[in-house]
């Protein structure tokens, strides 16, 4: 299994221009596999918890389409973010349609996801096809892609032979540089014929050190359950991070400095749970 190797040595796995192994080399720089998950309706909000732990996270995950105030002012403000703080940006789009159409919803519209998002994601519900329209719009770009072969809710039906499936499916499309998924799900299929046992990067929400759930599904795991015990490369961080700014009562800048300890602390329990995971 990859689990075993250091991040350094997974990079060479991929396309030298792709963004999965500029996220690695990130990675390997800050010494953080953490993700930040931005989860807030208004755009000063984003960049004031983006700016907040910047230092501290390798990826910046969006759901910009959640931003009520959008405009491509916050995208060019998100970028200047990326360049000064060095990490990568991945809009957690979810894509779920025929690959004409997502093709579409990729490259066009409000919010021009493949002309700012490193890395995005998507369902394979709808076939290869998805990974083909998405790869047109994103491959000449130098971006990847994450198939959801798993996810973190209760009753999800993302599992078994359907997570199996975006496996094979992965193989099959370079653009695909790994999964959404609770663990090592790539040692769980073998490589197609005559093919080599190829590098994937598994990315992991639900991660949570103050909790178990939120009341509406989510199932929150710790870092050491997700990295050392799960094998998994990156964990995903939302409301464990930015938390203190939905709080009534709390003065906004003591907010902000509980969001920077809480990704420092994001940070330095995955790192932990890497490096035990080499250890081990
Ligand atoms: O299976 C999944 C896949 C994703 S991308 N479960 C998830 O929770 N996510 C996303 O991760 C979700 O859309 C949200 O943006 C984030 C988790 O946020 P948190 O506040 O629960 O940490």
């Amino acid at each position: 299994s990859v689990a075993a190797l250091r991040y350094e040595a997974r990079a060479e796995a991929y396309a030298p221009a792709s963004a999965a192994r500029a996220l690695l080399a990130t990675m390997v720089r800050k010494r953080s596999n953490l993700c930040v998950s931005v989860d807030v309706t208004r755009a000063a909000d984003l960049l004031a918890v983006v700016a907040a732990v910047a230092p501290h996270v390798c990826l910046v995950k969006t759901h910009i389409d959640i931003v009520s105030d959008f405009s491509d002012d916050l995208v060019v403000q998100l970028q200047a973010l990326a360049q000064q703080h060095d990490f990568l940006i991945f809009e957690d789009r979810k894509f779920a349609d025929i690959g004409n159409t997502v093709s579409l919803q990729y490259a066009a519209g409000v919010h021009k996801i493949a002309s700012w998002s490193h890395i995005t994601n998507a369902h394979l519900v709808p076939g290869p096809g998805i990974i083909d329209g998405l790869a047109a719009v994103g491959e000449p770009l130098g971006r990847s892609l994450l198939l959801l072969a798993e996810m973190s809710s209760a009753g999800t039906l993302a599992r078994g032979e359907y997570s199996r499936e975006c496996v094979r499916a992965a193989y099959a499309h370079p653009f695909v540089c790994g999964f959404i998924a609770m663990h090592r799900v790539d040692d769980d299929e073998a490589p197609p014929a005559g093919q080599a046992k190829k590098d994937f990067l598994i990315l992991t929400p639900g991660v949570g050190l103050d909790s178990t759930g939120d009341g509406r599904g989510q199932q929150y795991r710790t870092p050491d359950e997700v990295v050392r015990a799960s094998g998994c490369d990156v964990i995903i961080v939302g409301r464990g991070i930015y938390g203190a700014l939905l709080k009534e009562g709390v003065a906004r800048a003591d907010a902000i400095a509980e969001v920077t300890r809480q990704g420092e602390r994001y940070r330095d329990a995955g790192w932990q749970a890497y490096e035990a995971r080499l250890g081990a």
